[in-house]
């Protein structure tokens, strides 16, 4: 007898390098979510009503350092539950899975297997008939996860893969939580033979001492991730009903951003505010054409004389005053307010046109 037929598809967050991996049976519709991103849960969730899922659990390898979940904005969309390892430390789960405990998916299951080591409470995930094996960051494609918070232990870590990654079959493919060169999967033959800190010629020690000296900074959004995962993705102030007036993503932080390449096609339509100061507005950067300098530290005192009509896009140099002046209009009651993801600099980088600044 063979397996039930799958979906499956691999979906990527550029900001965090995070994949996201969904797993559906196809008779049953019964889907998961493993590792969802909170700024993507807008696109993950159209992508489950078009392909007409149930999303049945959102799984998470670990409380993750670098990005949101996007779990509890799921289980509010969409009615999912929420599932990860009860090692993990996180509250507001519906289910905390126990080593090799079963998620199942009409037919199909995923068994929890616990590879600790990046984290305390890592798990890795393997399909039923050992077909893949989804590994979150105890397993990279020619890497690992850092060991160095977290609870975090190289000689763990090193256990983990040899005795619960490497005991699958060679032809298992390994479906990472990140990848920062573009690479999407490999398989366990192949980390054995060339995954330069783990493979099988590469003696415990080695990979401590390697683990040990990486020295790298810590993940630009550790300090919100981490407590915000150990609630499961839960925000402090919650929103209700979306806005509709342009493909919005709403940001842990609580703000509506756009993305350049929707401004750049609707310029006319909507009022473009730039608050930053005179010399910056007429500096290199230059300006999104047609918008209007407003200095932040004089938008409440002028807020009054901006037209309401159109739904207002705010800019600054790189998204971060503009993401507070959409909080001050906010609470000066426009209610259509997005802020310019990444700011001039991410408008430049993209190459998208320009009044003023230098070429
Ligand atoms: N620059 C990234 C770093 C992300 C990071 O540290 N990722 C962790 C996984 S949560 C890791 O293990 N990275 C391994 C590496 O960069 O070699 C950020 O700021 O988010
Ligand atoms: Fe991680």
């Amino acid at each position: 007898m063979g397996a039930s037929p799958m979906i499956f598809r691999q979906l990527f967050d550029p900001q965090s390098s995070t994949y996201t991996y969904l797993l559906a049976e196809r008779n049953s519709r019964e889907a998961v979510l493993i590792d969802p991103v909170f700024e993507q849960a807008r696109r993950d969730a159209a992508l489950i009503d078009e392909l007409g899922l149930k999303l049945k659990y959102t799984l998470e390898t670990h409380v993750h350092a670098d990005h949101v979940t996007g779990a509890w904005l799921h289980k509010q969309k969409l009615g999912s539950r929420i599932a990860l390892s009860a090692s993990s430390g996180a509250e507001g789960a519906d289910v905390y899975l126990a080593p090799l405990e079963r998620i199942q998916f009409g037919k199909r299951w995923l068994e929890a297997r616990p590879t600790p080591g990046h984290t305390g409470g890592c798990t890795s995930y393997v399909l039923d008939d050992r077909s893949r094996v989804f590994t979150g960051d105890a397993l990279f494609i020619r890497g690992c996860g850092r060991t160095d918070f977290q609870q975090g232990d190289a000689h763990t870590l090193y256990k983990s893969v040899r005795e619960q990654i490497f005991s699958l079959p060679d032809e298992c493919l390994i479906y990472p939580g990140h990848d920062y060169r573009g690479l999407t999967a490999s398989s366990v033959g192949e980390e054995k033979l060339y995954n330069p800190r783990l493979a099988e010629s590469i003696l415990e020690n080695d990979f401590v001492g390697y683990m040990n000296h990486l020295g790298l900074p810590h993940p630009k959004q550790m300090d919100v991730a981490v407590p915000a995962n150990l609630k499961c993705g839960k925000p402090e102030k919650t929103t209700t009903a979306d806005p509709d007036w342009a493909p919005l993503t709403y940001t842990f932080g609580g703000i509506w951003e756009v993305q350049p390449h929707w401004l750049e096609e609707h310029l006319k339509d909507v009022l473009i505010v730039d608050v930053r100061e005179p010399d910056e507005f007429n500096g290199p950067l230059g300006h999104v054409p047609g918008a209007k300098l407003v200095p932040l530290g004089t938008l409440t005192k002028c807020c009054g004389e901006l037209a309401k009509e159109k739904p207002i896009v705010v800019v600054c140099r790189s998204g971060a005053r503009s993401a507070q002046a959409t909080v001050l209009l906010g609470k000066a009651g426009f209610d259509k307010v997005a802020n310019l993801s990444g700011g001039m600099l991410r408008w430049r980088t993209q190459r998208y046109g320009v009044e003023g600044g230098a070429d």
